[in-house]
């Protein structure tokens, strides 16, 4: 049996990272839609990245004799002001995100859970990457300003940056 505490940090944990899938979905079908192909296809591949954090909680839960909850995802937002508000919104969820993962390793060093504990250091260094990724971003974004010239350039990188990560599998395990 899982210990009741780890096994109510994980399911919050997996919640956490399915909201995550469905609020970058939401920012790509957004990008989509307004001619922004690269940031589209950057965005699609970061929901799955998310789903695939969440799978990966899925199945370590159900492996040490919890129980996975499955949850239910609010509607994440159609519209977006902005590029560069689309990325402060990433940025700021992934903090939220490392907190909560930051949570569930204190959580785990109470229980003294060890083993959690080691598989949660991969989630650790995910997010010191990924919101290393989103501060880049809005870095160049703000340097772009409202340069359109600019923008296209910014967004075929994004494009190739998203074909780069597909080919290496984007720092996903085995
Ligand atoms: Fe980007 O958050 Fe998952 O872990």
């Amino acid at each position: 049996m899982m210990n009741k505490r780890i096994e109510a940090a994980l399911n919050d944990q997996i919640q956490k990272e399915s909201s995550s899938s469905q609020f970058y979905l939401a920012m790509a079908s957004w990008a989509e839609n307004n001619g922004l192909n690269g940031t589209a296809k950057f965005m699609y591949q970061h929901s799955d990245e998310e789903r695939f954090h969440m799978l990966k909680l899925i199945k370590f839960v159900n492996e040490r004799g919890g129980v996975a909850l499955v949850p239910a995802v609010p509607q994440p937002p159609v519209e977006f002001d902005s590029l560069e508000r689309v990325f402060e919104l990433l940025l700021e969820h992934e903090i939220v995100v490392t907190e909560s993962i930051n949570g569930v390793v204190d959580v785990c060093l109470q229980e003294k859970d060890y083993s959690t504990h080691n598989f949660m250091q991969w989630y650790v260094s995910e997010q010191l990457e990924e919101e290393a990724l989103a501060r880049g971003i809005l870095d160049k974004l703000r340097l772009i300003g409202g340069d359109k010239g600019g923008l296209y350039l910014f967004d075929r990188d994004l494009e190739n940056a998203a074909a780069q990560a597909t080919a290496g599998m984007g720092g996903q395990p085995a």
